[in-house]
C-alpha cells in the first residue's frame, strides 16, 4: 500500500466553554485533521490533538502542522508498506511528536479497516462492546459551581467524577465532594503541579478514597512517583510521563504507578496503546483512556482503544458539544443513562465525517503529495 495525497486541515471549532487545569486555561482549541488518499483510492482520516500551547506537552497545534508538513509527509509519502508495524517504522527518525504521528495513524488504521472490510475494534483486538465514561471537570471559580457540574454529569449518568487539581485547589475541593456526594467514583488529575515537598497534601488525600491519582508529580520525573507512591495508598496513575510502551516499562518497574491512562495521541497512536496495554495487562496495571478534548474524529479512535480488556477503568469521553459549538462528524457518540459509549462494529471510522463542516472550521489547509 502507498500514500500519495495527504490533507492537513487545521480547523478551529469554536469553544462554548472553557477548561481550566493547572496549567493553565483553554479558551480555543485549533486541532488539526490529517487526510489521507492511497493508491487504491482509499481514503482515511485522523486528529493530531495536541494543545494550542506547550503547557501539556512540548507539541502544539502548529508544531504538529509543521512536522506533518516538513517531516512526516517526505518519509511516508509514495512509500511502500503492508502494515502499521511496517508504517510506523518509517516515522522512526523521528523523535517524539507523538500527536502529530497520531494524526497519520489514526488515518491509516481508518484505512485498513474499510480494506480489510473489519471494524476498527475487531482490528485492534476490542473486546467490550459498550465502554464505561466519565467527565474531566476544570478548575472554577468556586467549589458550589464544580458541586453543581459534579450534580449535573451524575444525574447524566456519568460512571466517574474527575476533577482537576492545583495547590490550593484540592483538599477542601475533594472534601465538599465527599460531604455532598458520599461515597461515588471519585479521581483528580494535578497536570504535574505538584512535588515531593506536598507530601502532607498527598497524605491529606489519602483520607479520600479516591480512585486514584492523575498525575500529580513533574511529567519526566517518574523516580519521584515511585517514591511518592510507596508512602500513600491512593494508586498513582501517570499520563504526562508516558509517551512509550518504553517508558511504560520503567514505570512498572519502579513501581512508580499503580494505574496507567493511555491516551492515543499521547503515545504515537492506536499501535503504541495496544503495546503499552499488553505490558500492563501483564503486569496488573489497570488502564483507561484520557482524552485532549477531541473532536468526533479523534474520540473515535479513543472508543476504539477503550475496547481493548485491559480497560477497566472509565474513559474522559465527555461529548464533542459540551466543549465545542459543533463537531467534524454526523450522529457524534451518545453516552447512555448508564454512562457508557457503544463502541462502533462497522468498518471505517464508525462514524460519518461532515466534509461541510471541516471546510466550514479549517483555517488553514496544506495538500501534500
Ligand atoms: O490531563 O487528562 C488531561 C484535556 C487536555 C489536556 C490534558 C487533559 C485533559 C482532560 C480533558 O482532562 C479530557 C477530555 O478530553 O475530556
Ligand atoms: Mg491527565
Amino acid at each position: 500500500m502507498r500514500i500519495k495525497k495527504i490533507i492537513l486541515y487545521k480547523v478551529s471549532i469554536p469553544m462554548i466553554t472553557s477548561f481550566t487545569t493547572s496549567f493553565g486555561t483553554i479558551t480555543s482549541k485549533p486541532t488539526v485533521i490529517v487526510k489521507i488518499e492511497t493508491n487504491k483510492g482509499l481514503v482515511g482520516y485522523g486528529e493530531a490533538a495536541a494543545l494550542p500551547f506547550p503547557f501539556y506537552k512540548p507539541e502544539t497545534t502548529d508544531i504538529c502542522m509543521l512536522v506533518l508538513k516538513e517531516y512526516i509527509s517526505p518519509l511516508v509519502l509514495n512509500k511502500e508498506f503492508e502494515t502499521i508495524e511496517e508504517f510506523m517504522n518509517l516515522l522512526k527518525p523521528i523523535k517524539n511528536h507523538n500527536f502529530s504521528k497520531t494524526g497519520i495513524e489514526n488515518a491509516l488504521w481508518m484505512v485498513f479497516s474499510l480494506k480489510t472490510n473489519k471494524s476498527l475494534k475487531k482490528l485492534l483486538g476490542g473486546t467490550h462492546d459498550k465502554i464505561a465514561v466519565g467527565e474531566s471537570i476544570g478548575i472554577k471559580e468556586t467549589i458550589e459551581e464544580t458541586l453543581e457540574e459534579v450534580e449535573l454529569r451524575k444525574t447524566q449518568g456519568f460512571r466517574r467524577t474527575k476533577i482537576k487539581i492545583k495547590p490550593g485547589w484540592d483538599i477542601k475541593l475533594v472534601k465538599a465532594i465527599r460531604k455532598k456526594f458520599g461515597n461515588i467514583p471519585l479521581m483528580v488529575d494535578a497536570n504535574s503541579a505538584y512535588s515531593l515537598k506536598d507530601i502532607k497534601v498527598f497524605k491529606e488525600l489519602d483520607n479520600y478514597d479516591l480512585l486514584m491519582i492523575e498525575q500529580p508529580l513533574a511529567d519526566d520525573d517518574i523516580i519521584d512517583h515511585s517514591i511518592l507512591q510507596r508512602q500513600i495508598k491512593t494508586p498513582i496513575c501517570l499520563d504526562e510521563s508516558i509517551l512509550s510502551v518504553e517508558d511504560a516499562r520503567k514505570a512498572i518497574y519502579l513501581k512508580a504507578c499503580k494505574i496507567i491512562n493511555i491516551k492515543p495521541g499521547r503515545v504515537g497512536g492506536l499501535l503504541e496503546s495496544k503495546k503499552i496495554h499488553d505490558l500492563c495487562q501483564k503486569n496488573n496495571i489497570g488502564v483507561w483512556c484520557g482524552g485532549m478534548l477531541e473532536t468526533g474524529v479523534g474520540r473515535a479512535f479513543n472508543i476504539v482503544v477503550s475496547s481493548l480488556p485491559n480497560y477497566i477503568y472509565p474513559a474522559d469521553m465527555s461529548p464533542v458539544n459540551f466543549f465545542y459549538k459543533d463537531d467534524l462528524v454526523k450522529d457524534s457518540f451518545f453516552v447512555d443513562k448508564e454512562g457508557f459509549v457503544k463502541v462502533p462494529d462497522k468498518p471505517g471510522l464508525g462514524f460519518e465525517i461532515d466534509d461541510r463542516k471541516i471546510k466550514k472550521y479549517t483555517i488553514e489547509k496544506l495538500i501534500l503529495r
